[in-house]
This record gives structure tokens, sequence and C-alpha cells, in this order.
């Protein structure tokens, strides 16, 4: 048996937008459904920069140890838990926990049941040494696998395998990824190439375009220089992608994005800017025959479907490592929108 520390290094906050304090606190108990997950790495998704500014309808717990992409290995088990063995690896993902009972869970949409437990926002994720995820949720990883690697697998990869799955395209289809250069957006672009689609990226600055092209992507539109964002995608796309993948957390890309859909096009809403509204004008709506669909995360299927894309090697986000303690300058780089790509921490350090 693995020894278990009492304590260990954690990044906690009190308040939301309070100092991100990086501080000992006590290793958590696992419940009778839960493993407790040696956290070796966590990746910094833009959901943990919402919940740390609390900018959203939806309460945090406080104190709060975020993180929702964490690659690690299991150290315990409540007596309940039957699907893992001490020293598997394991995946801390977003839906830490769903009742299984409700009309959504039956379905396998669990990340809609209204009693969802998530990690890093209802309940401390993976910004912490260990961490705890029932069992039924926690997401399978085979050994060997690179634990640094694998993390954004386990919400961007996630996330944007299924927003792609709700945007129905068929092989040798356009699809927009509009935040193409972000950690979405980067994994993003990988899955819809996997899948046989042509992919335009919309995102700034130089760096975000040469790793847009570096990841297999056709055609690069620059916001920042770009001044007909619309007319440029269509004309690229001889009429418009076919679907769109909104991962920007831009109100006002999310709208544009209805617009620039081709005719019978889907527009998939995923990035989720505080207090926005997606704006469509109805009669192009009408006309056009457009449909504008949500996508939240993914449920285990897609957990399973989305982490054997990366162990065949079809996708790899583009991480930078560093030490759980840098989490700050790592949100305040995000803030700018000065990430390509994600990060991902080493709690080690
Ligand atoms: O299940 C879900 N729906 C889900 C899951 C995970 C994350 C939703 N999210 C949400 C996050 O909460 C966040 O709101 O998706 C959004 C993107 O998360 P991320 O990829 O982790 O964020 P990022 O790495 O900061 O990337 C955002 C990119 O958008 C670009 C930025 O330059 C950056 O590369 N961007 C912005 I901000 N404005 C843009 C614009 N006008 C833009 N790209 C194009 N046009
Ligand atoms: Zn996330
Ligand atoms: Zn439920």
């Amino acid at each position: 048996m693995p020894s278990i520390p009492k304590t260990q290094k954690a990044i906690v906050f009190e308040t939301n937008g309070g100092p991100l304090l990086y501080k000992d606190i006590p290793v958590p108990q696992p419940k009778p459904n839960e493993i407790l997950v040696n956290v070796k790495y966590s990746g910094v998704c833009h959901t943990d920069l919402h919940a740390w500014k609390g900018d959203w309808p939806l309460a945090t717990k406080l104190p709060l140890v975020g993180g929702h992409e964490g690659a690690g290995v299991v150290v315990a088990k409540g007596a309940n838990v039957t699907n893992f063995e001490i020293g598997d690896y394991a995946g801390i993902k977003w839906l830490n926990g769903s009742c299984m009972g409700c009309e959504f869970c039956q379905q396998g949409a669990e990340p809609n049941c209204p009693d969802a437990d998530l990690s890093g926002y209802t309940h401390d994720g993976s910004f912490q040494q260990y961490a705890t995820a029932d069992a039924v949720q926690a997401a399978k990883i085979p050994k060997g696998t690179n634990l640094a690697d694998v993390a954004p697998i386990l919400c961007a990869g996630v996330t944007v395998y299924k927003a792609l799955k709700t945007a129905e395209l068929s092989p040798g289809q356009w699809v927009a990824i509009s935040g193409a250069g972000g950690g979405l957006g980067s994994l993003a672009v990988q899955y819809a190439v996997a899948m046989g689609l042509r992919v335009l990226g919309i995102d700034g600055g130089d760096e975000k375009a040469k790793l847009f092209e570096s990841l297999g992507g056709e055609v690069f539109i620059d916001f920042t220089k770009e001044k007909d964002i619309v007319g440029a995608v269509q004309k690229a796309t001889n009429g418009g992608p076919h679907g769109v993948i909104n991962v920007s957390v831009s109100p006002a890309a999310i709208s544009q994005s209805c617009q620039y859909v081709r005719t019978l096009g889907k527009v998939v809403l995923v990035g989720l800017p505080a207090g926005a509204v997606c704006e469509s004008p109805v009669f192009e709506h009408v006309i056009k025959s457009i449909q504008i669909r949500g996508s939240y995360v993914g449920n285990r299927q897609d957990t399973a479907e989305s982490i054997d894309f990366f162990v065949r090697g079809k996708v790899k986000a583009p991480i930078k490592v560093v030490g759980l303690s840098e989490l700050p300058k790592v949100f305040e780089l995000m803030e700018q929108g000065k990430i390509a790509g994600r990060y991902v921490l080493d709690t080690s350090k």
C-alpha cells in the first residue's frame, strides 16, 4: 500500500477573486463510493479562472481548491469501489459525480444532472496533490500514459470532442473553431482533423497562427487584424463553414458565428463568457435554417472515446509545464489571452 501523508500542498482561495494561497491542507478521505487520486499533473482550464473570479450565475464552494484536469494514480479507495485498483491511473474531470437516477442521467446526459457535483467548483479539485473522485465518473487512463500530456484531455479534450459530435459534420466539410489557439481550441483543431474535417481557425496573434498551422489547420483568420471576419470566413469556406465550435470567451465572436455559418449549418456553443447572450438575427436564422446548440463537457463514453484518440496518438495538447505554485501567473496570462495551448501544473513543485 502506498503511504499517504496527512497533509499536502494545494492552491486554495477563500473568497472569489481573493488571494490564491499555496499552502498545506489535510489530505481528504475518500467516501465509500470514491477513490483518492495522487494527482501528478493538472491542466488549467479557463473555467478555473471563471470559478476563481465567481463570474458565473452558479456559486462555488468556499474555500475552494480549483482544478478539473487532474491526472494521477489511485492510492486509496472507498469500500464500495470495484472498478479501480490501487496503482491504477485515473483522471479527475469536471463532472465529479451525478445522481445517476434522474431522467438526464438515465439517458447518459450525466453532465446535465441537476445534482451534478463539479470538480474544482462544488468539490475540491485537482490543484492539490491528493483529490477525491466518485469512482463511477473518474476517468480510466491506461497504465504507461504520459500523465502531463493526458491531463488536458480530461476537460478540454472531452469537451471539444463532444462539441464536434454535436455539430454532426461529415468528412470533407468545413468546421470553424472560434478561439482556435487556446486550450480547448488547439485540441478542437486536432480532433477535427482526425475526423476528416477541413478546419478554419479564428484567434489572435502570430504565435497562435503558427500553432494552428502546425496542428493541421487549413485557414487562419486573425481577429486582431481582419476587419470583416464574416466576409473573410465565408470567402475562405466558399459560403461559410458547415459547423462552428465556439470556444472563445467573447460574446461578440459567438454572435458573429451565427452570421458566417453556412445555410443549414450548426453553431455549437461551448465557451462561457460571463453574462453573454448569443444574438442571431431571426430573419437570416430562419431563411438559412441554421441551428444553435449548447454542448457541455461529455459523458463517460465521450470521455473514454476522447482519451482513446489521445492514446492512439491522434491528438496531443501543446502544453507548457510549470509548478502548482505558479497558478496565479497562469491565470494572469490567461486573462490577457496570451496562452497558446494549455498550461499544465506539476503538483510536486
Ligand atoms: O463544457 C463546456 N461547455 C466547457 C468546458 C470547458 C471550458 C466550456 N469551457 C469554457 C471555458 O469556461 C471558457 O469560457 O470554454 C471557454 C474557453 O476555455 P479555454 O480553451 O480553457 O480558454 P483559453 O485557453 O483562454 O482560450 C480562449 C481563446 O479564445 C480566444 C483567446 O485568444 C484564446 O486563445 N479569443 C478571445 I478571449 N476572443 C476571441 C475572438 N473575438 C478569441 N478568438 C477569436 N475571436
Ligand atoms: Zn474545463
Ligand atoms: Zn442525475
